[in-house]
């Protein structure tokens, strides 16, 4: 059996290195250089070409490179047999709540902003939040969020989360559902979206859940960027009823030279950079994986193709 990678635009030599390294004599094929169709059991991907896997009539698992399977699930011809897991892993936990951190630590303290007045020597001095001024929502409360959650909750910020069934976690303020979505949102001074990419999520982070959210709230995506809708992200901030966003992730990326989030002054960007699998760290999962699969057994980190996630 062999590990076919498929893998446009993400440390693919790092995965390959990662993967021969910990098991060497591995046969480990790169598409679209895959040998006989029929010898590939197992792929390794990320934002495949759409129709890609229909090629393998052997196919039996589909591992992908990080937390999110959107990219994979999004597929309508992927095979009905196959069985899709995912990354879970410490690095890509705790990566997550400190760059979240980062972002509401900032936003905070309007340090964005200063750098900004600091291009033009302008020396003004803002008022600034603090911590027991701020309570967070967190949309997601699976590993990221989670872990997210009781990061901030120790930082001593008042913490809500919101989840498809609601987590019982110490200091954590436990939303669940469409019906409890409203209360979630009407206290959430910062609403950081965690969630999969679902039928149920896409466009989550609209005019009508912003309007939710008290005056001057603060948006963190670090999610996908298909939960926002752009133009309402947008015309709240320009109408003043939010007072900022970070986006790590966007509807196309690499996100256009010419799109308005780059220019806009209450937005801040980064390149999908929150949280970014290691392979060094993630591959014994993936060969663990690959292990169980050989021998029948049960897979880890097993994705629900009906929930999406
Ligand atoms: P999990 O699958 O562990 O958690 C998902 C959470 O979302 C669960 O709490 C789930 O609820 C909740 N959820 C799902 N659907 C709904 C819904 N319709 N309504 C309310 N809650 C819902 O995912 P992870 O925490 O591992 O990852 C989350 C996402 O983060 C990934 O899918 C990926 O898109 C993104 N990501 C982004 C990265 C970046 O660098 N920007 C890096 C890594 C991941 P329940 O617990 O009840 O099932
Ligand atoms: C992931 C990501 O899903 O990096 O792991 O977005």
């Amino acid at each position: 059996m062999s590990i076919l990678i498929i893998n446009q635009g993400r440390y693919l030599g790092h995965w390959v290195t990662a993967l021969t390294e910990r098991r060497p004599g591995l046969d480990v094929r790169v598409y679209p250089d895959a040998g006989s169709p029929d010898e590939i059991e197992f792929a390794l991907a990320w934002n495949h070409p759409l129709g890609a896997f229909k090629e393998f009539p052997n196919l039996k698992c589909i591992a992908s490179t990080g937390a999110g399977v959107d990219h994979i699930l999004r597929d309508p011809e992927l095979p009905a047999q196959v069985q899709v897991t995912r990354i879970v892993d410490d690095n890509l936990t705790q990566d997550m709540a400190t760059f979240v951190v980062a972002q509401v630590l900032n936003h905070m303290r309007d340090l964005h902003g200063y750098k900004a007045a600091q291009n033009t020597s302008s020396w003004k001095q803002k008022r600034y939040l603090r911590t027991q001024d701020v309570t967070i929502g967190v949309m997601g409360m699976g590993v990221l969020g989670s872990h997210t959650a009781l990061q901030l909750s120790q930082l001593g910020f008042k913490v809500l989360g919101w989840s498809r069934s609601a987590k019982l976690l110490e200091g954590i303020g436990a939303y669940a559902g469409p019906e409890e979505l409203d209360a979630f949102l009407s206290s959430s001074n910062i609403l950081i979206c965690l969630l999969p990419l679902t039928k149920e999520t896409a466009n989550i982070l609209n005019k009508q859940t912003f309007e939710k959210l008290p005056q001057d709230a603060f948006v963190i995506n670090v999610a996908r960027g298909e939960h926002l809708v752009e133009e309402d992200l947008i015309e709240m901030l320009d109408k003043g009823h939010l007072s900022g966003a970070s986006l790590d992730v966007f509807r196309t990326e690499p996100l256009p030279e010419e799109h308005p989030f780059w220019s806009h002054p209450k937005i801040n960007v980064t390149p999908h950079i929150a949280s970014v699998t290691d392979p060094a760290s993630a591959v014994s999962q993936v060969l663990e994986n690959y292990d169980r699969l050989r021998n029948g057994e049960d897979l880890l980190n097993l994705v629900s193709r009906t929930k999406g996630y």
